[in-house]
């Protein structure tokens, strides 16, 4: 058995936790229900994300770190809905967890409520599945459409990695691509360099790379590099889109991720295609705040942005439309290089 799951409460608050880990002990994960917020992920006694010393850790507001779920909108187009949307300040259900020979899983499940009605008037069942492995992180952030209607939104992991200092590291794997900067009034530019280093407040959407007709894209690769250390930690990100195939799953579809608990049919409905290829390029938010941004911050040490990196995967740089009773998966693979 490669480890199991707890479930207990948290540091400051009865909302639950879920902490994974391995027997061996070299290896953990925790995410914290309210957000379904992977607050700590540990691979050979080491932790790999960052979570700010003055995040708010009682359930009063998005957590400063770890990785976020933003949807159904990325920054604030909506202002009468909080900035990256709700799903970062909901109490996530646990369905279940899971072992496999060399993995250990936690499922978590938000649906709509009245709250989030007043603020999105469209249904809605999210589901997140956590796998730990030895040498991965895996985060399936999976979107149901339950309505008769399409629904738009925005969708992103919103990933804090833990770095030396922000001087000495590099971002590569996005040569080519267009980016929107938003440091540069929103303006979209291309990626000339292979690498990208941090000397002042970065905020970059690099836009996914578009299929040509049914075409596959590829995934997007990611490599976070230190000048002192090497090849840090390898990110691949990706879409899989499942419209359903039949009206009887359909309904079984319905019936098992809206109306039941346990996590089984997830497992099944859609374990072969988390283990699939995945099918569609991504876009990735890179962000650091820098000095000003990081004061300005209520809920990050001054310090804290000398900490980390944000490498984003998400589908933010226009809505995403899903049809009826169909799923999209925001699959992202952190993989420790050393
Ligand atoms: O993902 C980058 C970003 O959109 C930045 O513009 C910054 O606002 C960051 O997210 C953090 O947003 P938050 O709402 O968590 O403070």
């Amino acid at each position: 058995m490669f480890g199991t799951c707890l479930i207990h409460p948290s540091e400051k608050t009865d909302i639950p936790t879920v902490t994974l880990a391995s027997v061996d002990g070299l290896h953990s994960c925790s995410i914290f229900t309210y957000g379904a917020t992977v607050i700590s992920w540990i691979n050979n006694g080491k932790e790999k994300l960052f979570v700010s010393t003055e995040a708010y850790m009682d359930g009063s507001k998005a957590v400063r770190g770890g990785i976020p779920l933003v949807f159904p909108q990325f920054a604030q187009p909506n202002p009468a809905m909080a900035q990256h949307g709700f799903a970062r300040n909901q109490i996530w259900e646990i369905l279940g967890s899971f072992s496999e020979s060399d993995s250990i899983s936690a499922i978590l499940r938000c649906k709509t409520t009245e709250e989030t009605r007043a603020l999105w008037p469209h249904d809605f069942c999210l589901l997140y599945q956590i796998t730990l492995s030895a040498t991965k992180l895996i985060t399936s952030f999976a979107i149901y459409n339950p309505n008769d209607n399409d629904i738009d939104f925005q969708c992103l992991q919103h990933t804090y990695l833990r770095i030396p200092h922000i001087t000495t590291v590099a971002v590569s794997g996005l040569q080519g691509r267009e980016f929107v900067d938003k440091m540069r009034a929103m303006n979209k530019y291309t990626e000339e360099n292979d690498t990208i280093c941090f000397r002042e407040e970065t905020d970059r959407i690099y836009v996914a790379l578009q299929q040509s007709g049914d075409q596959a894209s590829a995934p997007s690769v990611v490599n976070l590099v230190d000048a002192a250390i090497g090849p840090m930690m390898k990110c691949t990100s990706g879409v899989h889109r499942m419209e359903p195939q039949s009206a009887d799953v359909a309904q079984l579809l319905q019936t098992a991720l809206i109306d039941e608990k346990n996590s089984n049919f997830w497992i099944e409905y859609t374990g072969q295609w988390l283990h699939s290829p995945i099918h569609e390029d991504i876009d990735v938010v890179v962000w650091n705040p820098w000095e000003a941004k990081a004061k300005a911050l209520v809920d990050l040490n001054d310090d804290g942005y000398f900490d980390f990196v944000c490498i984003e995967p998400g589908l933010v740089s226009q809505p995403t439309k899903l049809a009826p009773l169909s799923l999209l998966l925001l699959t992202q693979i952190l993989e420790v290089s050393n």
